[in-house]
């Protein structure tokens, strides 16, 4: 067996395939372009695929998916593309095979084997006539899925933010659906984060000129026409073909900020071009436990334009999602390389999540501060003690957020978590000293307002512009944002408020936000499984 060298020659099928194991696996990973708005299985038929072939023998045991399914696609002769990411000890790869497109493609932005894959490991273009082709398994549940795609009520019928995620539920795939809407445990923090807004009151103020109301504000020095970002959300093509880009280009029209993920679908670069005009992104950024490679993606984003780097300080460890879990990616007992087991059983976000460092603490804030100019915001931040000291760590901002929900349950809501912070701040006046930002259940213009009353600079949203995304694609998402943006006009004044500025908080009555004690969300989980006592039908006599 020779290693062709990647200039000269055009692989053929059958030099792939006899490198299907563990001592040698190559794997051919195709690389095309998605037409706008068509669909995957639409997309694959009709572009003629181009291979290109790597070796990854080395890399196997370093998968963060293991190494099984890797090697489940060498063997059964279907194409992988991958993608190196930010894992640990500089990668992890996932594969696309024809079949398994849908699954893999969200997780592998498409730059990546050829940035962090060693060129050695090249080997070449693959003449695709001559790799046998998979047959796709049939799956039971996408024409009713498909069915249900076709009677989704108009566009136009969505009122509300909730709406669409009433329609993505319905009409996204199973796997998408599991693994946006999951939350950490029992999702008790996941209901708490929206209906903490729901105890809290307004206390609007009568008779102010509000005929003419202005929503813009600035965050972090930009200007945006309504107090809201779209916020980091993972593997945005789980829920549309074309991923992160489709919310770039709605922020464009509407003129919001989004931050970029770390773990999006799409490319840093891509999703940076995607930008027009004078656009304003962020970077969020998970911290690899290789700081190389996280100093490379915050410079490498700064050089491209983005204006912030909001730091994830609240997952060292992912959480357990069980709806995600139970939605895994299914790699179906292939046994190709026996003893060796494949961690596929933790759901979408946790079997790529091995990189982050959970090492990561107070003592690394100076080091991201030396390496980019960009304010620097911690996200995740969950009580005042902390938010005091990132303000004594130099940072610029805090998020007051418990990750949508989906980490450590029964964390407090960030809005709380800004009632019980904003008068401490005041009292040591640093509440200019630093922007702090909230997110976790937003889905109502009053609930953005409730939360700059109580001294937010801004919301993130994040699930409901994949919900939007995912059913009905830009075109849905510009619709929820502008929904936002009636919404928070007509509020405003009702309120008696003609500005963002004039928000303030003698506008809400917070006093019931701390207490936890009615408004626990029903225990769905016990209840469906605790069997009461049932009456016999007839007395015996
Ligand atoms: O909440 C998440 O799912 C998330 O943040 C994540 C983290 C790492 C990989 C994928 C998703």
């Amino acid at each position: 067996l020779h290693t062709p060298s990647p200039t000269t020659m055009a692989l053929k099928g059958g030099d792939i395939e006899q490198h299907n194991d563990a001592k040698s696996c190559w794997v051919i990973i195709h690389v095309f372009e998605l037409p706008f708005s068509s669909f995957f299985n639409l997309v694959i038929a009709k572009n003629p695929l181009k291979g290109k072939a790597y070796d990854v023998t080395e890399f196997l045991p370093e998968h963060p998916g293991g190494s099984k399914i890797i090697l489940k696609y060498a063997v059964s002769n279907m194409t992988l593309s991958g993608q190196l990411q930010f894992a640990s000890h500089s990668h992890f790869i996932l594969l696309q095979g024809k079949d398994a497109t849908e699954e893999f493609e969200p997780i592998h932005p498409p730059d990546t084997l050829d940035k962090y894959l060693d060129k050695s490991k090249h080997l070449g273009h693959v003449d695709m006539d001559t790799v046998a082709k998979e047959v796709k398994e049939e799956d039971p549940e996408e024409a009713g899925r498909l069915e249900r795609v076709d009677q989704k009520p108009l566009l136009s019928q969505c009122y509300n933010l909730l709406d669409f995620e009433a329609v993505a539920r319905r009409v996204m795939k199973k796997t998408a659906w599991g693994y946006y809407s999951s939350a950490a445990d029992d999702e008790i923090t996941m209901r708490e984060n929206h209906s903490a807004f729901h105890r809290i009151w307004f206390r609007p103020q009568v008779l102010v000129d509000v005929e003419n109301v202005d929503l813009t504000t600035t965050m972090l020095g930009t200007k945006c026409s309504i107090p809201f970002y779209v916020t980091a959300t993972a593997l945005g093509k789980l829920g549309h073909p074309e991923g992160e880009v489709v919310l770039t280009r709605a922020a464009h029209t509407h003129d919001v900020i989004q931050m970029i993920p770390t773990m999006a679908s799409c490319s840093l670069d891509e999703i940076v071009d995607a930008r027009r005009g004078d656009q304003v992104q962020w970077l969020q950024l998970y911290v690899n436990k290789d700081r190389e490679i996280t100093r490379k993606i915050v410079q490498h984003a700064e050089r491209r334009g983005c204006k912030g780097l909001f730091i994830t300080v609240d997952a060292p460890q992912l959480g357990r999602r069980e709806k995600d879990m139970r939605t895994k990616f299914t790699d179906k007992g292939s046994s190709v390389q026996s003893g060796q087991d494949t961690d596929t059983s933790q759901g979408a976000a946790r079997a790529i999540s091995s990189f982050i460092d959970p090492s990561l603490s107070w003592k690394d804030v100076p080091w991201f501060k030396s390496i980019t100019k960009m304010p620097v915001i911690l996200k995740g931040v969950q009580r005042v003690e902390d938010v005091l000291r990132a303000v004594h760590a130099g940072a610029d901002g805090v998020v007051l957020s418990n990750h949508g929900g989906r980490q450590l349950d029964t964390a407090r809501s960030g809005i709380e978590v800004l009632a019980e912070t904003m008068p401490i701040l005041r009292a040591r006046g640093l509440q200019d000293r630093i922007e702090v930002f909230v997110d976790g259940g937003v889905r109502r213009a009053t609930d953005m307002i409730k939360a700059l009353c109580l001294g937010a600079r801004g919301v993130g949203i994040g699930r409901p512009f994949l919900y939007a995304m995912g059913a009905y694609g830009q075109e849905g998402v510009e619709r929820a944002m502008q929904l936002l943006k009636d919404e928070m006009e007509m509020d405003m004044r009702l309120i008696g408020c003609a500005s963002v500025q004039d928000l303030n908080p003698s506008l809400v009555d917070a006093k019931g936000l701390f207490s936890h004690s009615n408004s626990t969300p029903v225990d769905a989980l016990s209840h469906s499984v605790y069997d009461p006592l049932v009456p016999p039908a007839q007395r015996p006599k």
